[in-house]
């Protein structure tokens, strides 16, 4: 497998309860190199459109309106492998089913308040960096 980016969201369960440093080294000792990083206010619009795949779902709202609660820290990952590595760290959406040592398991609250966004396929991968990040931003 070759050296692929993601893009990772420390949502704002999270970075209100300061753990972003403490995130950020999951990351880092999963092998997962921070190339990116900026701690941002969403607007509902936004917020909107990044997770539009969901607006049917019925937690839609309470997701959206979540994500502009707080600043969140979006990151650029680069790494082996880096969306699949990525998703073993976060662990499962809900963190009742989130393996031990992963991020959910360790620091979410619920299903919603679950403390990381990554992208699950090259294709979202390279749409979601791009929503966030101009080239210039990325430095390898
Ligand atoms: P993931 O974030 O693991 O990729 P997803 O793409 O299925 O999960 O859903 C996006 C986010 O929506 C998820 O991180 C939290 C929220 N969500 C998903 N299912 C939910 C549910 N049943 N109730 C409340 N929020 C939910
Ligand atoms: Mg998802």
């Amino acid at each position: 497998m070759a050296i692929q980016r993601t893009f990772s969201i420390i949502k704002p369960d999270a970075t209100k309860r300061n753990l972003t440093g403490a995130i950020a080294a999951k990351f880092e000792e999963a092998g997962l190199r921070i190339v990116a990083s900026k701690r941002i206010q969403l607007s509902l619009a936004q917020a909107q459109e990044f997770y539009g795949v969901h607006s049917e779902r019925p937690f839609f709202g309470e997701l959206t309106e979540f994500m502009i609660s707080e600043p969140i820290v979006v990151q650029v990952l680069e790494g082996e492998d880096a969306i699949a590595k990525n998703r073993e760290v976060m662990g499962a959406t809900n963190p009742a089913d989130a393996a031990d040592g992963t991020i959910r398991k360790e620091f979410a609250l619920s299903i919603g308040e679950n403390s990381v966004h990554g992208s699950d396929a090259p294709e979202t991968a390279a749409e979601e960096i791009a929503f966030f990040f101009s080239g210039l931003e990325l430095v390898g």
